[in-house]
């Protein structure tokens, strides 16, 4: 054992030595692995810790395959206007961006591995609440494929990464290729059906470019443009000082592709605080299913402000609806 570890380590050891189950294990291995100073004279300790952790991981992995009952995001259920998947390689600060922008407390640390499980929180935006699931990291040493799973049924995904990091670029190709496994495809806008290949779900992304307020972010934010700029809305982000989160915040919305749509009585004013979320292109028919199906088979007509040539235009059930409409129902 190399001299002059560090205090935080050897404390980190102790814990794992008292560890009596794998996830407590793997919690102290990862934090050896994080305090521990790197050079030539812990190199053979340091390629000892990463065997032992990857041993353990697939121990973990192979006991949760056993048991069928085991599924981390069973408890997740989606809940508001959309569910957006917040995915990325290790400490690039997936959780900190959560806790800024919905007020959650998912774990933070300045080690990597620090979030095992999802966790799921209501974001605000405007009239809105966005459901956001914090996920564990991908990285090529450990892939969840559950992460895949949350990223295939959400609406859209974040995929935030540290421009305070050299390995920045890297960052995004892994996580890449371990959703690409799983058959998951991030991309900027969805195919056209006549392009998509059926057996993979397309998932619009944006990149969360975290941690801007770093010393060289700066520069490592038009490399990202340069290379990345044509293929994904890069959002430069901190979690610390809270810039680009109102950006991030609109762009979590837009992905969703949906307009916000207001029902009113004859002779009363539309409740602007409480939207119908509908896909984008729905019609006065499909507002009406929202609300009921008896509604639906009832309706006959409809009013709409907003989008209609002029305010209050009677329109027909297939009149296609746009963001910020107000619209009054017939039966
Ligand atoms: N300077 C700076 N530090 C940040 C920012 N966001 C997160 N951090 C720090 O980066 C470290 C990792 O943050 P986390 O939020 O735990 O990162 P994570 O991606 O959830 O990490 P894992 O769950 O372990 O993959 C912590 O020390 C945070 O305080 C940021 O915008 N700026
Ligand atoms: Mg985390």
């Amino acid at each position: 054992m190399p001299a002059n570890l560090p205090p935080e380590f050897l404390e980190a050891r102790e814990r794992f030595q008292r560890a009596e189950t794998i996830p407590e294990k793997i919690q102290a291995l990862q934090e050896m692995l994080a305090v521990l100073p790197k050079h030539k004279g812990t190199e053979k300790l340091y390629a000892d810790l990463r065997r032992r952790l990857s041993k353990l991981r697939q121990m973990e992995q192979q006991s949760r395959r056993g048991k069928s009952t085991f599924n981390p995001t069973a408890h997740i259920t989606k809940q508001g206007a959309g569910q957006v998947v917040l995915i990325g390689y290790p400490n690039v600060g997936k959780s900190s961006l959560l806790n800024a922008l919905t007020g959650a407390q998912s774990r933070v640390a300045d080690f990597p591995y620090s979030t095992p499980l999802p966790v799921p929180a209501m974001m605000q935006f405007e009239n809105v609440q966005i459901q956001l699931i914090d996920t564990p990291p991908i990285s090529r040493e450990y892939f969840e494929p559950w992460v895949g799973d949350l990223a295939r049924r959400g609406d859209a995904v974040v995929l935030v990464v540290d421009l305070g990091s050299d390995d920045l670029l890297d960052q995004i190709d892994v996580v890449r290729e371990c959703l690409r496994q799983v058959k998951v495809e991030l991309v900027l806008e969805l195919p056209m059906e006549a392009d998509c290949d059926r057996r993979i779900a397309y998932r619009r992304t944006a990149i969360a470019a975290n941690k801007v307020d770093v010393d060289g972010a700066l520069e490592r934010l038009e490399i990202l443009r340069e290379l990345y700029g044509d293929q994904f809305t890069i959002i430069p982000t901190s979690a610390l000082t809270g810039d680009g989160l109102d950006e991030l915040r609109k762009t979590i919305w837009q992905m969703l592709g949906a307009i916000r749509v207001y029902t009113k009585r004859p002779g009363e004013k539309p409740d602007l605080s409480s939207p119908f979320i509908l896909k984008r292109g729905s019609t006065v028919l499909d507002l009406a299913e929202a609300i009921h199906n008896d509604f639906a088979e009832r309706l006959k007509c409809a009013r709409v402000w907003g989008s209609a040539k002029f305010p209050g235009q009677p329109v027909e059930k297939d009149y296609v609806l746009q963001e910020g409409d107000i619209v009054e129902l017939h039966t």
